[in-house]
């Protein structure tokens, strides 16, 4: 290869960009995945299914190419309308994918009601796909041997043996990802890890650890909103709205004698102070708002797009 004199810049940038989107089923590790590529805990991860609710967006430049990751919700069964608008914001992201990274979890046996849906999903991918066979670390060889056999019979793409969790195959699957971007400018300066404001990233730690420290339905009902950031004070005076559905989860998130909001303040702030690097006091306020995951004019205040003429029930 020539390299092009100062003089006559060449046409061709030398740089590759492009959105990897990252596609799958809940709880299949693709938070966790895309943390692992960039290096910081951007995406919240917990042990239960459906916590990714909005996409999130990860910055990973190397060398000569600059990878945007979107981490999407899971491709699940969307009863409600917050799930319409999760699943439609993981559809909207496949349709800007210049790859597509299918992310299974092979400690699970293949079943058909999730092959339907990853399959169903694939259909509409107009970019290369990858396949990562995540969570290894847990897998046996039978099965991996099964998932294997369905990528084959479906011709899903390249394939590759990762653990997001251990890390293990991340940077070969990475390279990979990297052959596969088109040609082009930075889409965002080098040093951009985020793309989403801090706020987002403050009120997503605060629903993360409500996910820890409460149990069945609470953490599903449960969204949080900064209200207020004075950035002036130190510490950093942050206020938190965290809604609920119904008043009985009022009484459930504060607790007898007001110790689980306290516990929960207590947490959630540790994390933000570690996100942000300097001391905050972190003021939560618990709100009811009633059926909120139903309401398509609430959701859309809560930044959520429900889909209008809803593709993703129709998925
Ligand atoms: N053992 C193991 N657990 C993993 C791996 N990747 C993710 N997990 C766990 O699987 C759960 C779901 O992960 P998450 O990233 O939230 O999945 P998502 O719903 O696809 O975004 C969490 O408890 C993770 O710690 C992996 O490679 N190995
Ligand atoms: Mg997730």
């Amino acid at each position: 290869m020539t390299t092009p004199d100062a003089t006559t810049p060449s046409t061709v940038p030398q740089t590759r960009t492009g959105y990897v989107t990252l596609l799958g089923r809940p709880n299949a590790g693709k938070s966790t995945l895309m943390n692992r590529f960039v290096g910081q805990h951007l995406s919240i991860v917990t042990a239960r299914a459906q916590t990714t609710w909005q996409r999130v967006t990860g910055i990973l430049t190397v060398g000569d190419a600059q990878l945007v990751f979107l981490d999407t919700p899971g491709l699940l069964e969307a009863r409600d309308l917050l799930q319409r608008a999760m699943l439609g914001a993981a559809l909207e992201a496949l349709h800007e994918a210049d790859v597509v990274l299918l992310v299974v979890d092979v400690a699970q046996r293949p079943r058909a009601r999730d092959t339907g849906r990853l399959e169903h999903a694939l259909a509409d991918a107009r970019a290369p796909v990858h396949v990562a066979w995540n969570k290894t670390d847990l897998a046996d060889s039978a099965t991996l041997e099964a998932w294997e056999a369905w990528a084959r019979s479906i011709d899903a793409g390249v394939t590759h043996r990762v653990s997001a969790l251990t890390g293990t195959g991340v940077q070969a699957l990475l390279d990979a990802l990297v052959t596969e971007l088109p040609r082009g400018p930075f889409l965002y300066p080098e040093d951009d890890v985020a793309s989403e404001p801090v706020r987002f990233f403050v009120a997503e730690l605060v629903r993360e650890t409500v996910f820890e420290q409460y149990t069945q339905e609470v953490p599903y009902s449960v969204f949080c909103r900064v209200e207020e950031f004075r950035e002036s004070e130190d510490p950093l005076y942050i206020q938190v709205n965290v809604y609920v559905e119904r008043p009985s989860q009022k009484a459930i998130l504060v607790g007898a004698g007001g110790h689980a909001i306290r516990d929960l303040g207590q947490a959630a702030r540790a994390k933000i102070e570690h996100f942000l690097g300097r001391r905050v006091y972190l003021d939560l306020w618990v709100k009811s708002s009633k059926s909120w995951r139903r309401n398509r004019a609430r959701l859309g205040e809560l930044g959520f797009r429900v889909p209008e003429d809803d593709e993703a029930r129709r998925a």
